[in-house]
């Protein structure tokens, strides 16, 4: 079997109930521990719906996601939790603290943990300063924290437990571009071993990834590194001039 956290889309196509047209279109592609797998296109191109297909919030219309070597749809939701974390676009909090928020997949995780994982998601400056630290509240919704600091507290969350798999989509880009370099550079080491796939706006998040898809119309029109798709990929160009 392949190693676990390892992502596979085998002739992978999906429509949305009751839309005529599919949104993803004969996806193929292998997501390896260890590295990085970024997926960069225009909005609307399909990339969350990609990225939603891998925690199951939708189902494959045809061909078949296998994790780990093993058909997705066999795998239960615990086990689906247990490995995949997944930072959203428009990452969510729930009333409650901080550290309630943070322990969402890891209720075991120390408060030290906790703490490791907002330093690498660059967060533990403006929770520090809070009142209550990782006892302060955090209100419905996550209302009382910028969209910034939210983001970075989801992903936080999900560096808190310690997935074989990690899905950021578009997790960098409400970021200044000081804070998303120091960020990805502090993902290295503890993401490691693990398979990390990464939708991205900016091209200057993605030019070290493994393997970059170029999706165009829920297509993969073009797939390499940043310097090979510079030479190869026309639609490539365009995005890095625009
Ligand atoms: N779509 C839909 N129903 C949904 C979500 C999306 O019909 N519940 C459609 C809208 C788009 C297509 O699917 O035509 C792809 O949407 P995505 O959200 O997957 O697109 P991206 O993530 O690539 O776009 P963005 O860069 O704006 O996030
Ligand atoms: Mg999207």
């Amino acid at each position: 079997l392949p190693a676990p956290g390892t992502v596979e889309f085998k002739n992978v196509t999906f429509g949305y109930p009751g839309a005529e047209a599919p949104v993803l279109s004969d996806i193929s592609f292998t997501a390896k521990p260890g590295q990085t797998t970024a997926i960069i296109g225009s909005t609307g191109a399909g990339k969350t719906t990609l990225l939603n297909l891998i925690p199951r919030l939708y189902d494959a219309t045809e061909g078949e996601i296998l994790i780990g070597g093993l058909p997705l749809r066999e795998l239960g939701r615990e086990t689906i939790s247990q490995n995949i974390s997944s930072v959203p676009q428009r990452p969510y909090l729930f009333s409650g603290t901080i550290a309630s928020n943070l322990r969402f997949g890891a209720q075991e995780a120390e408060e030290e943990d906790l703490w490791e994982a907002l330093r690498i998601a660059q967060a533990d400056g403006f929770v520090a300063e809070r009142e209550g630290q990782l006892e302060s509240k955090i209100s419905q919704g996550g209302t009382n924290v910028s969209g910034g600091q939210r983001q970075r507290l989801c992903i936080a969350r999900a560096l808190a437990a310690k997935p074989k798999t990690y899905l950021f989509d578009d997790s960098f880009s409400a970021l200044d571009v000081s804070t998303d370099a120091k960020l990805r550079a502090a993902l290295v080491e503890p993401t490691k071993d693990a398979a990390v796939i990464i939708v991205a706006q900016r091209v200057s998040t993605i030019t070290e990834a493994d393997q970059i898809l170029v999706l165009d119309h829920g297509e993969i029109v073009a797939r390499g590194t940043h310097e090979e798709l510079l030479e190869s990929s026309e639609t490539y160009q365009e995005i890095v001039t625009s």
